[in-house]
């Protein structure tokens, strides 16, 4: 569906990143839950991002230019457990400075492991993004891990938990990276928001 891509900068500083003149996607959630991997896998593309089987793997925004007119951008994840206090708040500089102050991002998916009970970490990041009014839709990854029977319940579970506190809830997606299971349902929404 996105015919081209290409690795366009890698940053540490939402200042640096090209200019901000086009829409622009971002992919977030906690370490090793398949940020990378999706990417890669809405493009078509095996290693267009770095993936790792350890958590920590991408650490820096970086941009992908797709079909020569707007960015995906894959961004390093939180809750890494063996990151030091001082990595995580320069991650928590970086990051929330991005998010908070980028102006052409249209919509930032949060990455959510299907496999999981609500966790606290996802939680409170996502409460962090309702109160900065930062736009966002969930995504829970992994599908092919488990039967989608239970991946349907943990979404289940997530909505309940969402329901105590939001009034509204965010668009949902369901994913496998290694299937491509959910594919065209992100795509379609991206390409929505493209040419509205
Ligand atoms: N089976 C399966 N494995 C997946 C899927 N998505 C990601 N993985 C695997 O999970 C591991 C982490 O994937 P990444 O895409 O590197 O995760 P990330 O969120 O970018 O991680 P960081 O960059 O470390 O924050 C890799 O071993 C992937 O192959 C999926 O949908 N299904
Ligand atoms: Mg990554």
């Amino acid at each position: 569906m996105f015919d081209k891509a290409e690795f366009v900068i890698s940053n540490t500083d939402y200042r640096k990143c090209p200019k901000p003149d086009r829409h622009e996607f971002a992919f977030i959630g906690r370490s090793n839950v398949g940020k990378s991997s999706l990417i890669n896998m809405l493009t078509a593309r095996k290693s267009l991002a770095k993936t790792s089987a350890s958590p920590g793997k991408t650490q820096l925004i970086n941009h992908f230019l797709i079909d020569e007119s707007w960015y995906l951008v894959d961004l390093p994840g939180y809750g890494y457990a063996k990151t030091s206090k001082k990595n995580r708040s320069a991650w928590e500089l970086m990051i929330q400075d991005y998010l908070i102050n980028r102006e052409n991002l249209q919509i930032v998916f949060v990455l959510i492991d299907s496999r999981l009970d609500p966790q606290r970490i996802d939680l409170e990041f996502i409460q962090w993004l309702g109160e900065s009014n930062i736009p966002f839709a969930l995504i829970f990854t992994k599908a092919d891990k488990q039967s989608l029977n239970k991946g349907h319940q943990s979404i289940a579970k997530f909505k309940k938990t969402m329901k105590k506190t939001w009034e509204e809830l965010p668009m949902m997606f369901f994913t496998s990276s290694a299937t491509g299971f959910g594919k065209e349902e992100v795509s379609e929404y991206i390409s929505h928001i493209l040419e509205s």
